[in-house]
């Protein structure tokens, strides 16, 4: 039985700073409503499930947080790996979305997915061996060509405030915010894009009855119950943003699954679209799958060594899929 999200709420409390986050969320929307943008909600990378209050061990889910990002390089050398969610932010930002990162702490974001911490030091220069007053920082020549552009994005997207990053760690963590998020996003009504493609974990141990200190491996292998974790986008599609346009992504390993499963899940939820994916091969084919037709996306090989991305396709196609949407509603 899966247990009822309003009893989840009941009984688990929000993360010690979510006031803050809820407090960003609006302010973010209000100006963003304002302007009369469109928005995107995109969630991204893994949740996890603690084993304990004070938590020392916690069971994590699959998700290097790419599909949420940005945009493939040009130099598989400066590369990072990629992540749908922090990919397709900046994809989202190029159709001029507002949009809300929503993320696993330390989980790929946009732009600064590019580079990993030494990768950025390499292009780096400094003027002299001995640090002084003038000593001066500059990027290599030979990296301009790479930084340049990603580093006009960010500029472009931070001097507009048409991003905002918020972070999770935990289920618990991920469904407050979710919450948060939805209601922030009523407002704009069809205008507002739910891309939630972060990895959720399907079961945890409810606050009540995890212990509170670290389990002692003293008193032998431990037996871990796990339950249900409620079925978020129930609420979400129905009563929080009945007016949305809401995409899911569903994650198997069984391709025989795949295409029943995102069929279940639309008929469950009746939301617009479920994009599914592979384990495997997520990073070069995916399906569209909505109440009436499915269809492959996928990135050849050529495509895929030029440097595109298959977030720049995905992302275009749920453009194009909102836009219709909303001018359906306009004419009814
Ligand atoms: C996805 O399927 C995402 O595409 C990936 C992206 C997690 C595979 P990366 O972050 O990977 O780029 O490494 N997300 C799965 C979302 C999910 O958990 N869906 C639920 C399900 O499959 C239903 S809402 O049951």
């Amino acid at each position: 039985m899966s247990s009822h999200w309003e009893e989840f709420f009941a009984t688990h409390l929000p993360p010690s700073d979510f006031e803050d986050n809820r407090k960003l969320l609006k302010e973010f929307c209000e100006r963003q409503n304002k302007l009369q943008n469109n928005i995107v909600l995109i969630t991204s990378g893994g949740t996890t499930i603690p084993l304990e209050h004070n938590t020392v061990r916690f069971v994590d889910n699959f998700s290097a947080g790419t599909r949420g990002s940005s945009k493939n390089l040009y130099r598989s050398s400066l590369l990072n790996i990629q992540n749908l969610g922090s990919a397709s932010a900046e994809y989202f930002l190029e159709h001029s979305y507002a949009v809300i990162f929503m993320h696993r702490q330390k989980s790929l974001e946009p732009f600064t997915r590019h580079f990993n911490g030494q990768q950025f030091f390499d292009m780096l220069e400094l003027s002299d061996r001995e640090i002084g007053p003038s000593s001066t920082i500059s990027v290599k020549p030979d990296s301009v060509d790479v930084l340049a552009p990603i580093l006009a994005k960010y500029k472009r997207a931070a001097e507009a405030k048409q991003i905002l990053y918020i972070n999770f760690t935990s289920v618990v963590d991920y469904m407050w915010l979710l919450r948060a998020s939805c209601e922030c996003l009523a407002a704009f009504e069809k205008r507002a894009v739910l891309y939630l493609a972060a990895a959720v974990s399907d079961f945890y141990i409810p606050s009540d009855k995890m212990p509170v200190h670290k389990i002692q491996s003293g008193e032998g292998a431990p037996t871990i119950s796990l339950q249900l974790v409620p079925k978020i986008l129930a609420p979400l599609v129905s009563l929080w943003v009945p007016n949305a346009f809401v995409v899911s992504f569903k994650l198997e390993t069984d391709e025989n699954l795949l295409i029943a499963k995102s069929r279940e899940s639309l008929n469950k939820y009746k939301h617009k679209l479920v994009i599914a994916n592979i384990l495997q091969t997520r990073k070069n084919r995916v399906i569209f799958v909505t109440p009436t037709t499915s269809y492959e996306v996928v990135l050849t090989r050529e495509q895929a060594l030029s440097g595109l991305e298959i977030e720049e396709p995905i992302v275009a196609d749920v453009v194009r899929k909102h836009d219709e949407f909303v001018s359906t509603i306009e004419h009814q």
